[in-house]
């Protein structure tokens, strides 16, 4: 197991509820340890085990959702 941190910026949230929606569904997936989502920065600060997510797979959950997009 290997902790990696990354941060990603996603678009589309425009409020306190929407930084909490995709602070879920990160946090859903299996791996993820740590999560801050900021709207003010458009970001989300990610820490997961590499050996059970990877990023793709977290921005693909993100895009998933189709009301924000993450890269
Ligand atoms: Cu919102």
């Amino acid at each position: 197991m290997s902790t990696e941190k990354i941060t990603l910026k996603i678009e589309g949230m425009t409020c306190g509820h929407c930084e909490k929606s995709v602070d879920r569904i990160i946090k859903e997936i299996d791996g993820v340890s740590e999560c801050t989502v900021s709207v003010k920065n458009s970001s989300a600060e990610v820490t997961f085990d590499n050996s059970k997510t990877s990023k793709q797979l977290i921005i693909k959950a993100v895009n998933d959702s189709e009301l924000y997009k993450a890269s």
